[in-house]
């Protein structure tokens, strides 16, 4: 039976189950942390923040300081693939600049979470 045949005659056709019971989740999603340290100049990490972040000098400027002042802070929030590629990214510039900067991550809350 054709499948045009089939939606116009559903009594003659195969049933298929009348409810998707799979659920659409949003992907979780990752804080990527910088961590502060005694010698990354600061204007290395702002211009790090600018570069790999996307993030406006006024706007890594503030994350910079944040950091230096509170010993961690927030770089941008991403999917965990891109999370992982983005802190790669900040040890790989630490490295080729040889300062100690470092860059962790973080899992959100998962607002798909069952309770
Ligand atoms: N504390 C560093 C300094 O005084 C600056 C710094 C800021 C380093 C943020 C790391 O993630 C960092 N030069």
């Amino acid at each position: 039976m054709s499948s045009t045949r089939r939606n116009q005659h559903p009594e003659r056709g195969v049933v298929l189950e009348a409810r998707d019971e799979r659920k659409v989740t949003r992907p979780r999603m990752f804080r990527v942390l910088l961590h502060n340290d005694d010698y990354t100049p600061m204007d290395f990490v702002v211009r790090l923040l600018q570069a790999v972040f996307h993030k406006s000098e006024g706007d890594a400027t503030q994350i910079m300081l944040h950091v230096h002042n509170s010993g961690v802070g927030v770089a941008g929030v991403y999917t965990h693939e891109i999370a992982e590629t983005k802190v790669a990214q900040v040890h790989i510039l630490a490295r080729k600049h040889e300062v100690p900067l470092m860059s962790s991550l973080e899992p959100e809350d998962d607002p798909d979470a069952e309770r």
